[in-house]
């Protein structure tokens, strides 16, 4: 006798074929495990349809039985195949992600340098250094007394005219010239010294070519018993030497400074020309005079340039607002 088509079998024909698609289409894991509660687990599909075998016949019972187990066991392998597939294809797309070109170009990041103003500074300072001197430096606001009358330039003094400067209605100015660090310097140490000032002044300047109202000054000092013009040539010589990388042919023609007598102006021979490169001095009595140093016991040398104008000179730089447009087609040449 054939064999009567029981509604459970067809539930659980139309359950398999319902699990395996969504098995087979299901996106990833997580939603594969909700697919496994959802068909067999305790309270899921398969489960509820078995619910109904109580009623079955004796005949239909084992039947359905070895069916039910049947779908059970081909959506299990379903499962397993599809959990297998989902986690090769997770790793593949994990190790795809983490794939490292060792082919691709590097992140560039272009290198810093110093600016040839301070490249230059720091030759000056380390060839002073290298002689004994001590960097000082000082603030850039500053007094009439530091700027002007310590050093010998009271207030009618014709070198006010051309140094005359940035005035604060409070009659603090921003210093001309890195003097007043010496003053200072002097003020709190007792002869021997030897100092190195750098840094930024200020000046009323027109600005062209070869002038800038703010530029940047070395000035040297030393006052100990004993120092003579002798020693302040032998210490500039020596300096240029280093500057120049070789020795050169100098000069010292007879100049004035209010701060120094006598004064001379450093000329020096490069490329057949002369060029001038520094101002020196003995200092002046009164300038010892006014920090307490006594110029009967001490004598003392200074000498003073400007950092652009070396800059310029070692580099060839043909104007001197090249240093202050911060353009890399100039900077990046340093
Ligand atoms: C004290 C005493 C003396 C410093 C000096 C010069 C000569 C000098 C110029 C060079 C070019 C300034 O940058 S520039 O325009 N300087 O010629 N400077 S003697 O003399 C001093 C300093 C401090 C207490």
């Amino acid at each position: 006798m054939a064999t009567t088509s029981n509604p459970l079998e067809s539930e659980l024909q139309t359950l398999q074929q319902q699990a395996q698609e969504a098995i087979a289409t299901v996106p990833n894991l997580e939603e594969l495990e909700q697919l496994r509660i959802n068909y067999l687990g305790k309270k899921g599909q398969l489960s509820q349809i078995l619910r109904g075998m109580g009623k079955l016949s004796a005949e239909e019972r084992p039947r359905i039985g070895s069916l039910a187990n049947e779908v059970k066991e081909a959506l299990q392998a379903s499962l397993d195949q599809q959990k297998a597939s989902l986690q090769t294809a997770q790793i593949q797309a994990k190790l795809a992600a983490e794939t490292l070109d060792v082919t691709m170009p590097g992140v560039s990041r272009p290198l810093g340098r110093l600016h040839p103003l301070n490249s230059t500074i720091d030759r000056v300072l380390d060839i002073f250094v290298g002689l004994g001197y001590t960097v000082a430096t000082g603030p850039h606001l500053e007094t009439d007394y530091y700027n002007f009358e310590a050093l010998n330039i009271p207030p009618d003094h014709p070198a006010r005219d051309m140094q005359d400067t940035f005035f604060l209605a409070d009659g603090r100015l921003l210093r001309t010239h890195t003097s007043p660090v010496q003053i200072r310097y002097m003020e709190s140490h007792e002869p021997p010294i030897r100092i190195v000032a750098p840094g930024r002044v200020y000046r009323r300047d027109t600005v062209d070519a070869t002038h800038s109202a703010v530029f940047h000054q070395v000035e040297i000092l030393a006052v100990d018993k004993g120092l003579t013009f002798t020693d302040l040539k032998g210490t500039i010589k020596e300096f240029l030497r280093q500057m120049f990388g070789e020795e050169l042919p100098v000069k010292f023609r007879a100049s004035y400074f209010p701060f120094t007598e006598p004064s001379a102006e450093v000329d020096v021979q490069w490329q057949g020309k002369w060029l001038e490169v520094m101002g020196c001095g003995m200092v002046d009595p009164n300038v010892l005079k006014a920090v307490g140093y006594d110029p009967e016991v001490y004598t003392g040398f200074a000498a003073g340039l400007g950092i652009e104008r070396f800059a310029m000179v070692l580099h060839k730089i043909d104007d001197i607002r090249r240093l202050y447009n911060s353009d890399m087609r100039f900077l990046s040449q340093f």
